[in-house]
């Protein structure tokens, strides 16, 4: 046989089979196949930044590679792609430079798709979903308005970072160091009225169904941690006043006003030094003209209004506020009177915004009353059970003196009258029972903000009446379209650029007729991105979100794979989206992902994050170009398990490598049979790279198949076998596979064909090796015949130099024969 050419032209190569792949259909999704089975694999969809960075090669080829094992496993597989099309930095370059932010978005858009497109990755472009096109924002309009009718959308007054000179509502993103990203102005906290999901309905199932996903451990801990679920009580506490100096008794006036705190240690309510509110609660407001220091207060209050809730909680040590100077609160477990302050570490919308401050306990309250000079009064003990309160009193006192709060949950109680010895646990509920409490639970997770002062988002369709409220657009008339305007920056009063789009701010209202106004906000993007699953099921549909039907066939999706920057906001956010459908009965899973995966993250040569400022970033459109898409596919599978999120820095020398391996594959000559050495290693393969594909270790897969291709490249092959080996090489080089497989005279395309069977080897005409023992030591191995008698092998074990020396000047005892195994031999001297 001749030489093979080796000529890997990689250019040549993938475009041909792109070209035939796209041609053929071979990737459009079969609503049904005969005795196929459904499967949804998913991919989170990209911002249409402009340009494909290597992290959505990593996110989509890798992926592909798996839709490409499971379609060969005969699975009916939806694997699409899209755009989550909204979103400021359209706005940003409207604002800066000028542009349209449609055409902006929509260039990107078809300039990505090319880029996409030279994966050769299985997308159905058929299931393409934009959600800044209006066939899709209709339908985003329309399931928010099932939320509004439903009381699931509701406005209320909410801060907002506001910058007093740029006059707008900025983005968390857009404000750095408290300061407004764009002119340096120190950005305040504003009260706009916005709308809201009821995102916290759900708080509970959002918790609780987690128990029955697929989805890693570490997924599952960090949602439960953001919604934060803890189990408290709240305790009312009652207000007294100071009597001034002319009234006669010395006590102090009880008022009618009281308060509750959320606490979640009420077992150490006997330790309450002072009680801390929220500065901008409603409460202090209601206080002020009862405090004799009130131009301090109000100071303060106003001071902590620039803050935000970041600064807020961030754990220092420096603790500030002041004091409601008249103003006292009554414990209701021992009537004892504390002070009352205001401090910027209790925030008003958690819990009740009002904190029982136990600084023997707790680590803040602790810092507070050693900056202020409060009493610490110790009521839990780490010892045992068993001591009289003397001895509990003594010992806690040489083991703390007071240097650090005591502040785990377990211990007993001392100093809390007749809960004296109790156990924290019973005395947390006993004592919210004596004093009227309420056991509740109380969540970190807070309703969701969606209202944007921005353009480039999903318009909300809501009309205000001045007579009727805020009315929904009727069905019929959705979408409502985002008006084309020129001028991006927002209203003076920090409305949307949309309010200055008179003609269409102005309309009639579809209740009464009456003159009224469009809502100008736009939605959140996070809600485009919380139901592009169900729409790319039925991406076209025009009276319907989506057909139940095609729901039926896809959902829940069975795969997704996306960053871990996604963990809690956008997972929890299409998790709550999904089961307040299924409660409107739009769905029908109460789940929509069943299996989860967060993929790593690839960094840039020097171990850094790619940037453009640390001139890291590396091109994929410039090494597809050089060396080829199955090069950049082989590299990103081999760089380390899939399904592990690992941090990888970017090796050219180790994408080069690759290319020389497809170079080798390439080498790989056909003979008219397989030798037995190469048999066995191909059925190894099979079962391997089988096992690894199905557990996403691309990388492990490949490392066998290039043990193989070594191996075949020097051994011989028949073609049978040489094209099992080309499937297997498939998913993850598709191009070259099927320019192999076509040159091999493969039938049809390698793209439909079926994934391999397994081989079975009979090994029982295979050698074997023996491992020679004297005396009970081993001194080397023999390889024999599997029939070979044990006189065969003696004779051949003791022509071995290496062995017959441990023999020499010795007499034979006894020797011993295991088939297959050893053979043992007993000598003397
Ligand atoms: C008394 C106490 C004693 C507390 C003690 C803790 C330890 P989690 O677990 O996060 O729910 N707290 C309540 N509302 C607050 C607010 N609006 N801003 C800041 N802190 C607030 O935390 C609940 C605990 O955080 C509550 O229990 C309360 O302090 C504080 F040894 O009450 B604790
Ligand atoms: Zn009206």
């Amino acid at each position: 046989m001749n030489e093979k050419q080796i000529q890997y032209n990689h250019k040549e190569i993938e475009k041909k089979w792109q070209g035939v792949w796209d041609e053929k259909g071979v990737y459009k999704t079969a609503d049904q196949k005969a005795g196929a089975e459904n499967e949804y694999i998913l991919v989170e969809f990209p911002y249409p930044s402009g340009d494909l960075h290597v992290g959505h090669w990593y996110a989509f080829a890798i992926t592909d590679i798996y839709a490409k094992y499971r379609r060969m496993l005969g699975k009916n597989v939806l694997f699409p792609v899209g755009f989550d099309a909204f979103g400021l930095p359209a706005e940003n370059a409207a604002i800066k430079r000028g542009l349209n932010p449609r055409e902006w978005t929509f260039s990107n858009i078809e300039f990505m798709k090319t880029q996409m497109k030279r994966m050769g990755a299985s997308f159905d472009w058929e299931h393409l979903v934009v959600t800044c096109s209006p066939e899709y924002y209709k339908w985003t309009q329309w399931l928010f308005l099932k939320f509004l009718e439903n009381n699931l959308a509701y406005q209320s007054e909410t801060n907002v970072n506001w910058c007093p000179s740029c006059k707008t509502v900025l983005a968390n993103e857009q404000v750095s160091g408290g300061k407004c990203e764009r002119c340096g102005t120190e950005v305040i906290q504003k009260k706009m009225n916005q709308w809201q999901l009821g995102i916290t309905k759900y708080a509970d199932r959002l918790i609780d169904d987690l128990d029955n996903l697929d989805w890693p451990h570490a997924i599952k801990e960090a949602q439960k941690n953001w919604i934060g679920r803890s189990e408290g009580s709240l305790i009312s506490f009652k207000v007294a006043f100071e009597k001034d100096h002319t009234a006669d008794s010395e006590k102090n006036n009880t008022s009618e006003i009281s308060f509750e705190v959320f606490t979640t240690r009420a077992d150490t309510l006997f330790g309450v030094s002072y009680v801390v509110l929220a500065p901008e609660s409603d409460l202090v407001q209601s206080l002020l003209e009862k405090v004799s220091n009130r131009a301090k207060v109000e100071a303060y209050i106003s001071q902590t209004s620039k803050k935000t809730e970041m600064d807020r909680i961030a754990d220092n040590k420096d603790k500030t506020g002041v004091r409601l100077e008249g103003v006292f609160a009554i414990n209701p477990a021992n009537n004892e009177q504390v002070p009352v302050f205001i401090s910027d570490y209790v925030l008003a919308g958690y819990g009740t915004g009002a904190v029982m401050a136990v600084p023997a306990h707790d680590e803040r309250d602790f810092a507070f009353a050693k900056k202020f000079n409060l009493n610490i009064k110790t009521v839990i003990s780490i010892f045992a059970t068993g001591y009289s309160e003397e001895e509990l009193q003594k010992k806690y006192s040489e083991y703390s003196g007071h240097e650090k709060p005591y502040v785990r949950e377990f211990g007993v109680l001392l100093n809390s009258g007749q809960f004296n010895n109790l156990s924290t646990e019973v005395a947390r509920e006993k004592i919210t029972e004596f004093v009227g409490g309420k056991i509740t639970k109380n969540y970190r997770l807070r309703d969701w903000l969606v209202s944007r002062q921005r353009y480039w988002g999903c318009p909300i369709p809501v009309i205000h009446c001045a007579k009727c409220g805020a009315v929904a657009v009727p069905e019929s008339e959705l979408p409502v379209v985002l008006p084309e305007i020129s001028d991006f920056l927002p209203r003076e009063d920090g409305k949307s650029p949309l309010a200055k789009a008179t003609d269409w701010l102005n309309v009639k209202c579809p209740k009464c007729g009456g003159d009224a106004e469009r809502e100008t906000d736009t939605l959140d993007t996070f809600i485009d991105s919380s139901w592009y699953y169900l729409r790319y099921t039925d991406p076209k549909n025009e009276n319907e979100f989506a057909a139940k039907e095609k729901q039926d066939k896809w959902l829940p999706v069975n795969f997704y794979s996306g960053g871990s920057e996604h963990t809690t906001m956008h997972l929890l956010f299409a998790r709550f989206f999904h089961k307040a459908l299924f409660d409107l009965g739009l769905v029908k899973s109460a789940e929509p992902f069943t299996t989860r995966l967060n993929r790593g993250l690839i960094l840039g040569p020097d171990g850094n994050k790619m940037s453009k400022s640390k001139g890291n970033v590396i091109n994929p459109d410039e090494i597809v170009e050089r060396l080829g898409a199955d090069t950049v596919r082989g590299y990103l599978s081999f760089i380390g398990p899939y399904n592990e999120p690992g941090n990888y820095p970017w090796d050219l020398n180790g994408v080069v490598g690759i290319r020389r391996f497809i170079e080798k594959m390439c080498r790989i000559q056909i003979t008219a049979e397989t030798s037995s050495e190469v048999r066995k290693e191909l059925s190894k393969t099979i079962k391997k790279v089988t096992e690894d594909y199905q557990k996403l270790k691309f990388n492990t897969a490949l490392a066998q198949l290039m043990i193989f291709t070594n191996l075949a490249e020097k051994n011989s092959i028949s073609k049978e076998d040489y094209q099992t080996y080309l499937k297997l090489v498939f998913p993850i080089f598709p191009h070259v596979a099927e320019e192999l497989w076509n040159q091999s005279s493969g039938e049809g395309l390698i793209v439909e064909a079926k994934w391999p069977e397994n081989i079975e080897i009979d090994s029982s005409n295979d050698k074997q090796i023996l491992t020679i023992h004297i005396n009970g030591k081993m001194r080397g191995t023999i390889e024999v015949e599997p029939n070979i008698t044990e006189a065969q092998v003696q004779e051949l074990a003791f022509s071995d130099p290496n062995i017959a020396k441990w023999l020499e000047g010795k007499t034979i005892k006894k020797t011993i024969y295991v088939k297959g195994k050893l053979f043992s031999v007993v000598a003397e001297a």
